[in-house]
């Protein structure tokens, strides 16, 4: 295996650009355990118990934490993602491991589909943070003969999102299910989600095995999510037809915002390896995107999802608003109104940045994405700050990082109040996103 002095360190940043959550060695070797222990076949599942396959956000952003244990697994972990692409190009939100079946639902809801390695996949998306988390990673450990043929992968990925996904040439991929946005429940979805119509009755649900069925989507909303996935199938996964006629269709401010900046980020990285014409399209996806956003921004500077279905904006104020900081073009009054809300308005925790805004009536502080701290988020809107120069805010939210893993372990999700640890415990993302330092850019 190369040795971590073996890459290429010319562009390096140096390590005053790195900025660090202050966990104390204990605990980092303890995060390291919990990758470790995760880790199967070239990937890191999210949870033994609770998740027993290969997620999309969750692998990309794993492989930042295996960068501090060993930056070739970093690679392999994104190597496994992209070895699972559609024909269409998509990288599914789940590509299954044949040896797990306890998970609901399993592959046999999906009518059979497979990537390209084989193995069977889902026939959604997840939020594309994949090309992103290859850069962070090419700027710490530069393997150009690793990273060149992933370029290609991810702009097949985002070519997808801005092809079949974007009928109407609105420039922000149409999301056509929850569990595509990665928020699966939460409140901005349950307007849109309501009129599907109900093709399951009976359930059977693994999740609440291993984790109290109040911190977890209700039994109404699993309903729903079947329902959509087996009228998904019912039309093969033309995703066109469902970006276009679907019952469940939204714009979601988080997801389009991630895909800007993957493709700025290819855009960069194609651009250090000399490939032109990749570099040239993920710009131009980049600006389109970022353009699309900033056309529905409001008067104070938010972006709030959309639903297609019924042309009405979903005005609460959640973490997909807050990921849109992660913008590359995003204008002064965005990152205001966001630095504000995130770092100490109403998204704003102690252990971190909420899901859904405190005190809203549909908040509630247990359940999954409505209003619990999750470390993904709080780390993305931390990244996010970075690039935009805001060094102070970054290093805020790692800070809320490391108190969130102090009190409550490495839980799926933490009480926005108490800092408890809900949801899955060993989660692979808590662990690794604890262990990634966030990239200041250079001056
Ligand atoms: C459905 C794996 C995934 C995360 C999602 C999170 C949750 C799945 C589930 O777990 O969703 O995709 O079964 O609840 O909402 O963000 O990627 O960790």
């Amino acid at each position: 295996m190369k040795s971590v002095e073996a890459f290429d360190h010319t562009h390096t940043p140096p390590a005053a650009r790195l900025l660090w959550a202050p966990l104390d060695g204990a605990l980092r070797s303890d995060a390291q355990r919990v990758l470790v222990a995760n880790s199967c076949d070239g990937y890191t599942k999210p949870s033994l118990s609770q998740y027993p396959h290969q997620w999309n956000w969750d692998s990309a952003l794993n492989a930042l934490g295996w960068v501090e244990i060993s930056p070739e697994r970093a690679y392999l972990e994104l190597e496994r993602l992209a070895g699972a692409q559609s024909p269409s190009g998509y990288l599914p939100h789940i590509a299954f491991d044949a040896d797990s079946c306890d998970y609901f639902p399993g592959p046999e809801w999906w009518g059979r589909l497979k990537g390209a390695d084989g193995r069977a996949i889902s026939g959604i998306t997840q939020p594309p943070v994949a090309a992103t988390c290859l850069r962070l990673i090419f700027s710490r450990y530069p393997d150009p003969d690793r990273a060149r043929p992933l370029l290609e992968v991810f702009q097949r990925y985002h070519d997808f999102l801005l092809g079949p996904r974007n009928p109407q040439g609105r420039d922000e991929p149409v999301v056509i299910h929850p569990w595509e946005s990665g928020r699966d429940n939460s409140p901005e979805w349950d307007i849109p989600q309501a009129r599907v119509r109900l093709r399951v009755q009976q359930l059977d649900r693994r999740d609440r095995i291993h984790v109290a069925a109040a911190q977890r989507p209700t039994d109404r909303d699993y309903r729903i999510y079947l329902s959509l996935v087996m009228a998904g199938a019912e039309v093969g996964w033309d995703q066109r037809h469902l970006a276009c006629h679907g019952e469940f269709r939204v714009l979601d401010p988080g997801f389009s915002a991630i895909l800007a900046r993957a493709c700025h980020d290819l855009a960069e990285l194609a651009g250090r390896l000399g490939e032109r014409s990749i570099r040239r399209r993920a710009q131009e996806h980049a600006r389109r995107i970022s353009r699309a956003l900033a056309g529905r921004e409001d008067r104070d500077g938010v972006v709030w999802p959309h639903d297609l279905v019924s042309n009405q904006t979903q005005r609460v104020l959640q973490a997909g608003s807050a990921l849109t900081i992660l913008d590359p073009y995003a204008g002064k009054r965005r990152l205001q109104v966001l630095r504000r809300e995130i770092l100490c308005g109403s998204l704003q925790s102690a252990f971190g940045v909420r899901s859904t805004q405190a005190g809203h009536p549909r908040m509630d502080p247990q359940r999954y994405w409505r209003g619990p701290c999750w470390v993904n988020v709080t780390w993305l809107c931390a990244q996010g700050l970075a690039w935009h120069g805001d060094r102070a805010g970054a290093q805020l939210l790692l800070w809320r990082i490391a108190q969130a893993v102090r009190k409550g372990g490495w839980r799926e999700y933490f009480h926005p109040e108490t800092g408890e640890g809900l949801g899955a415990q060993q989660f692979s993302w808590t662990a690794a996103l604890a262990l990634a330092p966030v990239q200041v850019p250079g001056d």
